[in-house]
């Protein structure tokens, strides 16, 4: 099988290979981009006095308004003609967030995602399903290309046009699909409702990621279309898909590419770094990149690191799947809440479909969620049709209301939806609608028109 001796080279001379390529990064970035040598001089560091990897802490972080304030640009490292692709973040605030990539980075990111398929149970002859966006979007691209360079027969459909996704799985009979858990979903039931079944499939493995997703939504997957899936993790201003992935022995926890990459956990209140095990935010450096160094990443992005070894043998550490963004948590009464802890309830409920939203609005002062989800056909069937006031749509709102309050800690309302009538995502799904902002004032009980 295909693993680099890298993958499970002895944690000290990883380490040693971290600091070397670390250093390097730190000459290059301070000499090339006027962006870290301002915010060095800021901090009184130079790229020399980083002589552990502990030292990293000396060093001030990177945000991603800071990306906004160099767009587009203004923080590559090479010169814009060596630049040979360029990818963003979707921008749904604003304008995109704008990375770049070198030749070397490209063939870097290929080898990235081409083990990153090989741990997630794929191998070189497959024929493997990409349903991530092409695009700026860095999942289409970046799975495209590792899974080329792993000598798989890549199907480029990107996401979208559901029916025409069912017939090409049909007809090309792949061993691996990558999409969003969401939409992959979507397109199991858009199967089951033209009457297929998606277990008949001719799918082993599927790589999902670029949304939170929880080990409810996994055993969904699995059970839906008898693939084993796996979690995969990235953003493009760290590099795109591949910075981590699960390994299908195990199932637990995402390898870290570090040979590409050091990663902290910091507490996102203090900044001050996290042991093995807590949870806080992921932060990233990268270790190998020539156009879009970065350095201390704040990614965001809410989970913890393993502390023990991986069964499989992979040596490289192991990260939490993600819990959530800090931007989508919502704080009620001093709680934090996450959709995917919501997600969880929702999924184990045997009355209702898969599909959710969590709107959150401002009353008074107090921030208030309703999670909307939708009932099951089944339900449908024996309530006579979509009934709010029979006994059948009491019971099950009474058992999520409930469930929801042992999970989360917090009252949240409960609206029960039609079968179909939440969006079906084609890529990330929209889980949080946060209305907040439609209260300006903390006095205001009714929404600004
Ligand atoms: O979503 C890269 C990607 C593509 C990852 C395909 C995996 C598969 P961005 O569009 O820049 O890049 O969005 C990055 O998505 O900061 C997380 O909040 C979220 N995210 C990505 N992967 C996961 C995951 C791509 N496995 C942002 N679990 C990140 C939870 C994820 N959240």
């Amino acid at each position: 099988m295909y693993q680099p001796k890298i993958e499970t080279m002895d944690r000290e001379p990883l380490r040693q290979l971290q600091l070397k390529r670390l250093q390097k990064t730190l000459e290059v970035v301070y000499e090339k981009v006027p962006f870290y040598r301002l915010a060095f001089d800021t901090f009184h560091v130079k790229p020399e006095d980083i002589r552990s990897l502990e030292d990293i802490q000396k060093l001030p972080f990177t945000k991603k308004s800071d990306l906004r304030n160099n767009y587009p640009f203004g923080l590559f490292a090479v010169d814009r003609k060596d630049i040979v692709r360029i990818h963003g973040s979707s921008g749904t605030k604003g304008k995109p967030t704008v990375v770049g990539y070198t030749k070397q980075d490209i063939t870097n990111w290929s080898e990235m995602v081409a083990r990153a398929i090989v741990t997630a149970g794929g191998r070189s002859g497959d024929i493997f399903h990409n349903a991530y966006g092409y695009g700026l979007f860095t999942g289409g691209l970046g799975v495209h290309y590792g899974a080329e360079r792993l000598g798989v027969t890549v199907v480029p459909i990107s996401g979208g046009n559901t029916p025409r996704q069912i017939t090409i799985l049909e007809d090309f009979q792949p061993r691996g699909i990558a999409g969003t858990p969401s939409y992959v979903l979507n397109i199991a039931e858009t199967m089951e409702a033209m009457g297929k079944d998606p277990r008949s499939s001719s799918l082993e493995y599927g790589i999902f990621g670029a949304e939170p997703w929880s080990d409810e939504m996994r055993d969904k997957l699995e059970e839906k279309l008898a693939l084993k899936a796996v979690d995969i993790y990235g953003l493009s201003e760290v590099m795109g898909p591949g910075v981590a992935i699960e390994c299908i022995e195990e199932q637990d926890g995402l390898h870290v590419a570090e040979d590409h990459f050091y990663v902290e956990v910091i507490d996102p209140n203090s900044l001050e770094p996290l042991p093995l095990g807590e949870t806080g935010e992921l932060v990233f450096t990268s270790l190998t990149k020539e156009a879009f160094p970065v350095i201390r990443y704040r990614t965001g992005d809410i989970g913890y690191l393993y502390p023990e070894p991986c069964g499989c043998g992979r040596t490289h550490v192991r990260m939490s799947r993600i819990k959530g963004r800090i931007d989508d948590m919502v704080i009620v009464r001093g709680v934090n809440v996450f959709p995917s802890e919501i997600e969880s309830v929702i999924l184990r409920h045997p009355d209702l479909t898969p599909y959710y939203q969590v709107h959150v609005d401002r009353v008074g002062t107090l921030d208030e969620i309703t999670v909307l989800a939708e009932v099951s056909d089944a339900l449908m069937r024996n309530a006579g049709g979509f009934d709010l006031d029979s006994p059948h749509f009491h019971r099950v709102k009474h058992e999520i209301t409930h469930e929801l309050h042992n999970a989360l800690l917090i009252s949240t309302k409960v609206r029960l939806c039609e079968p179909n009538s939440l969006p079906r995502s084609e890529g990330k799904a929209v889980r949080v609608v946060d209305n907040r902002h439609l209260y300006p004032s903390s006095e205001r009980k009714t929404p600004v028109k």
